[in-house]
């Protein structure tokens, strides 16, 4: 199919000078040209749309989004990746806020996606965050997105990928993740990005409130938040506690040692070294930011292909009442859950079979 667009000049953009071969050969839909075009030329409402699309449950648009991002995949890729992290009320939106402008002021753009897990229940917590980031939302600099949580944790994490992939092609050069430290979305987070931050706060001998084990683990930084004068005391006793469970954690990289610093975001206090070490972990050994990617990558086409799988099984209906009913009899305590496995897996190959000969 000729594409009259293909022939179009491109604008001053990173797309620009890159041939756009990638994006017509893979055009069926036509309207994702001109998006694609949009978004290179770091136009936020491009983004916005962009995003809505890579969102969309509707099976139409599903395809649409796989083609728009495989057009904008070359352009991806260059910004610093960084997950923050923490229980409700750390501070993670007055952080991201404050580092954000901080950024900014160095002639970065900076995006900023929230993950919120409660937020599609409550509904509350994203319009707390957008007014905690206010300053940030008025910059031209920046571009928010809250995501409200999906039904599966799986999806939220897909979307989220794809989401930071559009914001690279529109040139954002940092993208912050904000994640309620809850449940395993930290995992999934933790998993797409470059540099993990935790954000603690020093407490009465309860420092590792917000420290569940696992995070630690994750942690490629860990800085205690509102450490202000007045409970300056207070965060370097809590750092030296986390300093000292950390001789305990499995260590994620041999030549990383992880940074336990104190910061206050409302004072805007302690955010360059927070940065330095950001940078320091990715300039210092460069090999590791690559080989953590494609392992990224890897992961995530692994999780593509079991929810893949899952939409399959989901398709046929035979397998999926014989699903239902296993489940049942599992939960009825009629049926070891490991048998009922087989019985599926078998009914499964069989179905396969049948299919191939
Ligand atoms: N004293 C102090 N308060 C802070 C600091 N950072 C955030 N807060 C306050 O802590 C509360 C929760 O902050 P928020 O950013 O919404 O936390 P989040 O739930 O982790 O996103 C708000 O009332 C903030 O004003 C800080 O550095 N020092
Ligand atoms: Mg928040």
């Amino acid at each position: 199919m000729q594409d009259e667009n293909a022939q179009k000049p491109l604008l001053e953009t990173p797309l620009a000078g890159a041939s756009l071969a990638g994006i017509s050969s893979a055009g069926t839909v036509p309207t994702i040209h001109p998006l694609a075009e949009a978004l290179s030329s770091g136009n936020r409402r491009a983004l916005a749309k962009a995003i809505t699309l890579v969102e969309s449950r509707r099976a139409d648009d599903a395809d649409k989004a796989q083609e728009l991002l495989n057009a904008i995949l070359p352009f991806t890729g260059k910004s610093r990746r960084i997950g923050i992290t923490g229980v409700p009320g750390v501070g993670k939106s007055t952080f991201i806020e404050a580092f954000g402008l901080m950024l900014i002021a160095e002639g970065k753009k900076v995006a900023v996606l929230a993950i919120d897990p409660s937020s599609e229940r409550t509904g509350g917590s994203i319009l707390g965050d957008k007014t905690r980031m206010m300053e940030l939302s008025r910059s031209n600099h920046s571009f928010i997105r809250p995501s409200p949580a999906g039904q599966t944790l799986g999806g939220v994490a897909r979307r989220t990928r794809e989401t930071m992939l559009l914001c690279e092609a529109a040139g954002f050069d940092i993208v912050l993740v904000e994640t309620v430290g809850v449940g395993q979305s930290e995992t999934a987070v933790a998993s797409m990005v470059d540099f993990f931050l935790v954000l603690a706060l020093a407490g009465a001998g309860d420092e590792l409130q917000g420290m569940k084990r696992g995070i630690m683990e994750l942690a490629d930084g860990i800085a205690i938040n509102k450490a202000e004068e007045s409970n300056r005391a207070a965060a370097d006793r809590a750092a030296q506690h986390i300093r000292n469970g950390l001789h305990f954690a499995t260590p994620k990289y041999d030549d990383w040692q992880v940074p336990v610093l104190l910061c206050s975001a409302v004072e805007r206090n302690g955010l360059e070294e927070i940065w330095k070490t950001v940078m320091q972990f990715a300039e210092g050994n460069p090999a590791r930011i690559t080989q953590l990617r494609r392992s990224q990558a890897v992961r995530w086409m692994r999780e593509a292909v079991n929810d893949g799988l899952q939409r399959l099984v989901e398709r046929e209906p035979e397998l999926r009442i014989l699903k239902h009913l296993l489940e049942q009899r599992v939960f009825d305590e009629a049926l070891a859950p490991s048998s009922a496995a087989s019985q599926f897996l078998e009914a499964l190959e069989d179905a396969w079979r049948k299919r191939v000969e």
